[in-house]
C-alpha cells in the first residue's frame, strides 16, 4: 500500500514546525494483559486515571534501558505514552494541522482527543496524519500512543513469542534469531506542522551528471482541492545563496532544471568539496493574484549513479567502497535519535577515512541521512528485513511495504547509492526463490535509478537471492565463527570466495561483512580471539585478500563489521553485546582502528 506526504517537515513562510519531543507519561502494560488499556480506552480516560502509576519517559529514545528494572528492559507487549499539547488559535484557519513521528518501533496506534488518529506498523521509518478535524484550537489536547513490541512470522523482522512454562512466571518472552536487542518505543521526533490548504504533499527528484551538466528532474503532488489555477515557481540556490537557475511552471506535476557548470555532490575524499549541497525551492502561486499559496525548500545533492556488470560509478567515475555495517544505538539511549552521537560518529567515520555505511539491518534516521548528504558519506540504504526464514504471502506483502515506504522516504538523498533489500535471508531455502524474484520485481517498478543489492551468507552455489540483485555482498566470517583463532586461512578464503561469487553471477561483489569480537584493553600475543591483536591480526588478513582482489574491477568494496559495539539479546558469546566494534560503544577508539585508518587514507589517496 503506497503511502504519501513523508516529506521531511521544514518550516517556511507558509510551514510552521513545532517539536513534541521531551518527557512523556508513560505507562507499561502488564504483559500478560496486554489489552487492559485498550478494554479500558486509556485514551479516553487519560493515563493519570487509570489508577497505575506513571513514570516520565524520554521521547526520543527507547524505553528499554531508561531505568534499572528489568522488567522493563525485557518487557514484551504493549505500552503507552501520553501528553498534552497547545495548537494556537491561529492555526484554525486557513491551515491544515500534520502529526507526523519520525518512527516508532514496532506497531503503534494514536489517538487525539480520544480518536483514532494513526496507526502504523514497522518501525524505523516515519508516518504521519492530518490531525486538524480532531483538533481543540487554543486548549489544552491530549495525544495518546500506544506501542506494541511483538514480532512474528509475518513481521519484518521476525520473532518469536514463547511462554514460559512454569506457574510462577507466566510473562511471554519474545525470542528471535537476529543479533541486536529488540529496542523499543517512540524511537525519533515527533513534530506537529501545519501545511496551507492547498499544498505540496509530494516531491521526488533524480539527478544526473553529464560532462558537466548537471540535470534534476523533479515530481510533485500538489494537493489542490479547490483547482484554483496555480503557477509553480522552482528556484536553484549554490550553497552562498545566489540564484542558479529559475523557472517558472504552469504544469504543477513535473519538470527539468538543467544546471550548466554544476558543481557535483562527491563522496568524501574524493574532491576537495565533498558533499556539495543545493538548495531548491518550489513555491505555488495563485495565478490570478501571484499570492504565495505554499513553499518548500530542501537541499540536494546533484550527482549521478551508475552500475554495470562490474564497476559503481558516481558522476561516471568508479568508486572503492571503503565503509562499515553500523547500528542505531547507545548507552541508555537505545535507539533513540541523538544529534551528539550522531554528529559524534561522523566525525568519526570521517577521521577513519571511511566513504559508505550499510544501514544495517533497517533504516536510519531521517536526521542521519541529511548528515550524509553534507558530508558526503555513501549510504546503502538497508531496509528492516533481517534473517527472514518463514517465506509467507504476508511477510512479502510486508517487506514489499517496507521497501515501498524505505524508498519513498530515502529517494531524494543524494548519498543513497544502492537500496539493501535484505540481510541474510535463509536463501538456502527453494521458498527464497520465488519470494526474491516477486519481491525484486516489485522494487524495480518503484526505484530504478539505483542498483539493488543485500548481504547473504549462504555459500554462492546455494543461494537463490543474488541472481536477482544488481550488486553482490556476502558476509562471512572467516577465523571468527569458521575456523576460529586460524587467521593464516583468511586471506585465501575471502579471495576465493569473492571469485567464485564473480565467475557465477558476473556482477560488482562487495564483502559486506567480516570481523572479530574485541573486548577493549584485552591484550595477547600472540593474537588470541577477543583480544586486541586479534582483531588486528584478522583486518590484517583481510587486507592482502582484498589489495589482491581490487586487481579485478569487479571488487567494490569492503565493509568492517562493526563500527561500535553494540547490544544484543543476552547470549553466552555476547559481553554486554557484540563487540566487533573498531570503536566502543562510548565510542573510543580499539588498535585496529588506527590501522583501518591508515588503509583507509591510503585507499582514498592511492598511496
Ligand atoms: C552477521 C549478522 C550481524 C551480526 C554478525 C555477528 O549479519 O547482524 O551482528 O553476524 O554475529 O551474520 O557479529
Amino acid at each position: 500500500r503506497p503511502t504519501t506526504g513523508l516529506l521531511y517537515p521544514r518550516e517556511s513562510e507558509t510551514r510552521e514546525v513545532r517539536s513534541l519531543d521531551g518527557l512523556w507519561r508513560f505507562i507499561k502494560s502488564n504483559s500478560s494483559d496486554s489489552q487492559q488499556g485498550l478494554l479500558e480506552k486509556w485514551y479516553e480516560l487519560g493515563l493519570e486515571q487509570t489508577g497505575i502509576p506513571t513514570m516520565a519517559m524520554p521521547v526520543p529514545a527507547s524505553y528499554n534501558d531508561i531505568t534499572v528494572h528489568a522488567a522493563l528492559r525485557d518487557h514484551v507487549g504493549i505500552v503507552w505514552y501520553e501528553r498534552s499539547f497547545f495548537p494556537p488559535n491561529s492555526w484554525e484557519r486557513e491551515q491544515r494541522v500534520w502529526l507526523r513521528f519520525g518512527s516508532v518501533h514496532y506497531k503503534t496506534e494514536v489517538w487525539i482527543n480520544g480518536h483514532s488518529a494513526l496507526r502504523h506498523s514497522i518501525g524505523h521509518l516515519p508516518f504521519e496524519a492530518e490531525i486538524s478535524k480532531f483538533l481543540k484550537f487554543g486548549a489544552e489536547n491530549r495525544l495518546t500512543l500506544m506501542c506494541d513490541n511483538r514480532l512474528n512470522d509475518t513481521t519484518v523482522p521476525q520473532g518469536t513469542v514463547v511462554y514460559n512454562s512454569s506457574e510462577s512466571n507466566n510473562e511471554p518472552l519474545q525470542t528471535y534469531t537476529f543479533d541486536f536487542f529488540n529496542y523499543a518505543g517512540i524511537h525519533r521526533s515527533v513534530h506537529l506542522y501545519t501545511t496551507p490548504l492547498v499544498y505540496i504533499s509530494d516531491i521526488a527528484l533524480h539527478t544526473d551528471v553529464q560532462n558537466k551538466r548537471g540535470r534534476i528532474d523533479y515530481k510533485l503532488m500538489v494537493n489542490h482541492v479547490d483547482q484554483t489555477p496555480c503557477l509553480l515557481r522552482v528556484r536553484l540556490l549554490d550553497k552562498s545563496g545566489q540564484l542558479v537557475r529559475e523557472q517558472e511552471n504552469t504544469n504543477l506535476l513535473d519538470g527539468t532544471l538543467v544546471v550548466p557548470d554544476v558543481n557535483p555532490w562527491w563522496p568524501y575524499l574524493m574532491h576537495e568539496q565533498p558533499g556539495y549541497l543545493y538548495n531548491l525551492e518550489f513555491a505555488i502561486h495563485a495565478k490570478d493574484t501571484m499570492r504565495l499559496l505554499d513553499v518548500y525548500r530542501m537541499p540536494v545533492g546533484i550527482r549521478s549513479v551508475e552500475w554495470n556488470t562490474k564497476s559503481l560509478f558516481i558522476n561516471g567515475v568508479p568508486v572503492y567502497l571503503r565503509g562499515f555495517g553500523k547500528h542505531e544505538d547507545s548507552d541508555i539511549r537505545g535507539k533513540g535519535l541523538d544529534y551528539a552521537l550522531l554528529a559524534r560518529d561522523f566525525s568519526l567515520l570521517k577521521w577513519v577515512g571511511a566513504n559508505v555505511y550499510r544501514t544495517s539491518h533497517y533504516p536510519y534516521s531521517e536526521e542521519s541521512m541529511h548528515f550524509a548528504d553534507e558530508q558526503g558519506i555513501m549510504i546503502v540504504d538497508e531496509c528492516s528485513s533481517v534473517n527472514a526464514d518463514i517465506f509467507g504471502l504476508e511477510l512479502l506483502q510486508n517487506h514489499m511495504s517496507a521497501l515501498e515506504q524505505l524508498v519513498h522516504r530515502d529517494r531524494n538523498h543524494a548519498s543513497v547509492i544502492a537500496w539493501s533489500i535484505a540481510n541474510e535471508p535463509r536463501t538456502a531455502k527453494n521458498a527464497s526463490k520465488p519470494y526474491f524474484d516477486k519481491l525484486t520485481a516489485y522494487v524495480r517498478t518503484i526505484a530504478t535509478d539505483r542498483p539493488l543489492t543485500a548481504a547473504t551468507n549462504v555459500e554462492w552455489d546455494k543461494d537463490h537471492m543474488v541472481q536477482f540483485l544488481d550488486i553482490i555482498g556476502f558476509n562471512r566470517y572467516n577465523a571468527w565463527y569458521h575456523n576460529e583463532g586460524q587467521v593464516d586461512i583468511i586471506a585465501k578464503n575471502v579471495y576465493n570466495e569473492a571469485n567464485d561469487w564473480y565467475n557465477r553471477f558476473q556482477r560488482p561483489i562487495i564483502m559486506f561483512e567480516y570481523g572479530a569480537d574485541t573486548m577493549e584493553g584485552f591484550h595477547m600475543l600472540p593474537a588470541f580471539i577477543w583480544s586486541e591483536d586479534y582483531q588486528v591480526a584478522l583486518f590484517t588478513q583481510h587486507f592482502q585478500a582484498f589489495d589482491k582482489l581490487r586487481n579485478q574491477e569487479w571488487f567494490i568494496g569492503e565493509f568492517v563489521w562493526n563500527f561500535a559495539d553494540f547490544k544484543t539479546a543476552q547470549k553466552y558469546h555476547r559481553v554486554g553485546g557484540n563487540k566487533k566494534g573498531v570503536f566502543t560503544r562510548n565510542r573510543q577508539p580499539k588498535e585496529a582502528a588506527i590501522l583501518l585508518r591508515r588503509r583507509y587514507h591510503a585507499l582514498a589517496f592511492k598511496l
